[in-house]
């Protein structure tokens, strides 16, 4: 078999699982939201990390039907965190540029949000800035739409993307995600760390909020903090989880 038809085959075997990393406020140490983060756990190799799938997928146009499986089981398992009173938190979600681009996303996150029963302010949709400047105009009038239905917009892995910053005042966009390279060795590499000084500000003062990703050490957490960094996302904090984990950090934390 083809790796599109291993793919295909999959999902229509279940064997797709999100996982979900949480993200915590930098001052008060609390939970913001979390990640979905997509896996295919496969019966024989395990779990396999999307790195090695997502490009096929989007080359097939399979991300479509597995995008649609990753919005409406990231937004069925906040409901139900949130039916339990576990927590009332944003849960964010991956787009991918084909799904971007895809004709009726709009209508079909609008669908799965009425169906679920999820309202727009608890999602977050992350695209990446390659993404998203690909076609600016589609791009302004997609996330528009979105931010009509009060969802929220975070640009991901923020600096190493084609930045020309000028589109950040094109869009409604409500997140920057400090990408990970930056923050690995901000500590020890005086460029890294002016970067990520600089895009912390470039949020502030756009009023956006900034989460720095891949945050590993307290180190770099107390840069963050100095810095003024709204949220941190990485291990130091917690690795993403299965949900029946993330339901018992929740439980310890709520
Ligand atoms: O979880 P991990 O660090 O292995 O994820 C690697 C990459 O895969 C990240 O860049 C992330 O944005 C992407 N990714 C994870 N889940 C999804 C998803 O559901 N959809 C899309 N399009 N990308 C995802
Ligand atoms: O969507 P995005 O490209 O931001 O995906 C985040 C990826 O980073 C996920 O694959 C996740 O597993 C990974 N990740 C999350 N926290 C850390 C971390 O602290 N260190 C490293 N090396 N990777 C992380
Ligand atoms: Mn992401
Ligand atoms: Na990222």
């Amino acid at each position: 078999l083809t790796l599109e038809q291993r793919l295909r085959r999959a999902l229509e075997r279940g064997e797709f699982v999100l996982y979900y990393q949480p993200q915590v406020d930098v001052v008060s140490g609390k939970l913001l939201g979390m990640e979905a983060l997509l896996r295919w756990k496969h019966p024989e190799a395990g779990i396999i990390p999307p790195l090695k799938f997502i490009p096929i997928a989007e080359e097939t146009g399979l991300i479509l039907p597995i995008g649609e499986w990753v919005l409406r089981t990231a937004i069925a398992q906040n409901v139900a965190w949130q039916r339990k009173g576990l927590s009332h938190l944003r849960i964010a979600v991956n787009l991918s540029g084909r799904q971007l681009l895809q004709e009726n996303l709009v209508e079909r996150v609008k669908t799965i949000l009425e169906e679920e029963q999820m309202e727009g302010k608890w999602l977050e949709l992350e695209i990446t800035e390659s993404v998203a400047i690909h076609d600016l105009e589609l791009t302004i009038r997609v996330l528009s739409e979105f931010k009509k239905m009060g969802v929220h917009i975070a640009i991901d892995d923020f600096g190493i993307g084609y930045s020309s910053l000028s589109y950040l005042k094109l869009f409604p966009i409500d997140t920057l995600k400090v990408d990970q390279s930056f923050i690995r060795d901000s500590l020890h590499n005086a460029e890294n760390g002016t970067i990520v000084s600089t895009i912390i500000g470039l949020a502030r003062d756009l009023n956006f909020l900034a989460i720095a990703e891949g945050v590993e050490t307290e180190a770099q957490y107390e840069f963050l903090k100095e810095q003024a960094c709204t949220g941190i996302q990485g291990y130091l904090i917690s690795r993403p989880l299965p949900a029946a984990e993330m339901t018992t950090l929740l439980n310890l934390v709520h």
